[in-house]
């Protein structure tokens, strides 16, 4: 493997990198025998095009790399349905070129060549699986509001795990609720939200969800399409950020992770940051500084239980501060804050109430969800 790096102050429309710079990886492709060139950047239709031309070998770019591991992984139907979709809408844009080429092969002057027509017929058809799949992903995603909302019946706390890829949130799921989901020190290993029954050291239950890895920068299709994934972490009740705390960049990805959140609307759900991968940091398990992050090592059974724990505290015993603007004929929600809150401040005017409260998380789950979208913590 060789890695070639290039900074330049702008991008070469037709070539990404340099001419110059081009040649020279070509050179450097066929010296190693190459099978493969990857540029970690979204390359447009036009330059993935030229640089097949000039390289001896395929050439694909961070999006397609991104989607074949995300096509590789992908494990339930709603999974592979959105992997497909994905794929579909990327390649749509890049079957011209192809089909220019084809063109070449037959037609005389004025007609169109088997290769256009072939590229037409096959554009009709790509958009034809784009919208079947759509739909069928519409079906999937009812399905899956049905199941939450029988969920929400069963009265049950939903604790989602977030963090970046390889962070360990898979393992920690399995570890947590003593499961078999496949964890692996390779990237994206999860695709699909798993989510397993956990029971807290006083035998009180919750769900607990695994989700997709968020990374940097990633693709607009993938953003697009994985977002109903993501959803799910939008019905939590609390998150557990993972942090591998021993990656050298892991306040970056942490602050990746932030932003997703706040791009799906879940920045304001209580967060406890889990610091993982202690077993190969200097930080001390145990010695937490503030009250909202724990460190641990997934490996250790005694940070496994201290965990646990904690997650009972922050559900069940810490108390959550909120604020909410209600309007004075909604006088039911009034009184169902009166009942479970304790109430800080509150200040009536003509149409409204407004009130400070505080109560603990797991009663804050109680509250009805339109009283709750009055609310801000
Ligand atoms: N040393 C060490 N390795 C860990 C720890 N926790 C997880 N790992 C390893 O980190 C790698 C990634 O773990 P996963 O649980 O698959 O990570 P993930 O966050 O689910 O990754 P994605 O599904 O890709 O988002 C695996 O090789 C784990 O064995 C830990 O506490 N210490
Ligand atoms: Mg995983």
């Amino acid at each position: 493997m060789a890695k070639v790096i290039q900074f330049r102050d702008q991008i070469d429309p037709s070539w990404l990198i340099g001419r110059g710079k081009a040649e020279e990886i070509v050179q450097l492709a066929e010296e190693k025998a190459a099978d493969l060139v990857i540029f970690d950047q979204e390359l447009s239709p036009a330059q993935v095009r030229n640089l097949e031309r000039l390289f001896p070998c395929k050439v694909i770019d961070r999006t397609q790399l991104i989607l074949d591991i995300f096509a590789q992984r992908a494990r339930t139907r709603e999974g592979r349905l959105q992997v497909e979709l994905a794929q579909l809408e990327y390649m749509l844009p890049r079957l011209a070129g192809r089909g220019k080429e084809l063109s070449r092969l037959g037609g005389g002057i004025g007609t169109r060549g088997p290769g256009e027509k072939k590229l037409e017929t096959d554009r009709r058809h790509i958009q034809r699986q784009i919208r079947v799949l759509k739909r069928e992903l519409e079906e999937v995603k009812k399905h899956r509001q049905l199941h939450h909302q029988r969920r929400k019946k069963m009265d049950l706390i939903q604790v989602a795990l977030v963090g970046y890829t390889n962070a360990g949130k898979s393992t920690l799921l399995n570890r947590l609720t003593g499961s078999e989901v496949y964890a692996e020190n390779q990237l994206f290993a999860t695709l699909d939200p798993t989510t397993r029954l956990l029971q807290l050291p006083s035998g009180k239950k919750v769900l607990l969800t695994d989700t997709v890895g968020f990374i940097r920068n990633l693709p607009h299709q993938l953003v697009a399409a994985f977002r109903s994934t993501l959803e799910q972490v939008t019905v939590a009740d609390l998150l557990l950020h993972v942090v591998d705390a021993s990656h050298p960049e892991a306040g970056e990805q942490m602050e990746a992770v932030e932003k997703v959140l706040k791009e799906l609307g879940a920045a304001h759900l209580p967060i406890l940051t889990v610091y993982n991968k202690a077993d190969r940091t200097d930080l001390t398990p145990g010695r937490e500084t503030d009250e909202t992050s724990i460190h641990i090592s997934a490996f250790d059974d005694q940070d496994i239980l201290r965990l646990k724990e904690k997650i009972e505290q922050v559900i069940f015993h810490e108390q959550i501060e909120g604020r909410a603007e209600i309007p004075v004929e909604r006088g039911e929600w009034i009184s169902a804050l009166y009942r479970s809150a304790e109430i800080l401040s509150s200040k009536v005017t003509e149409l409204s109430i407004q009130i400070e409260f505080r109560l603990p998380l797991h009663e804050f789950e109680r509250l009805s969800p339109e009283l709750k979208r009055y609310i801000r913590t």
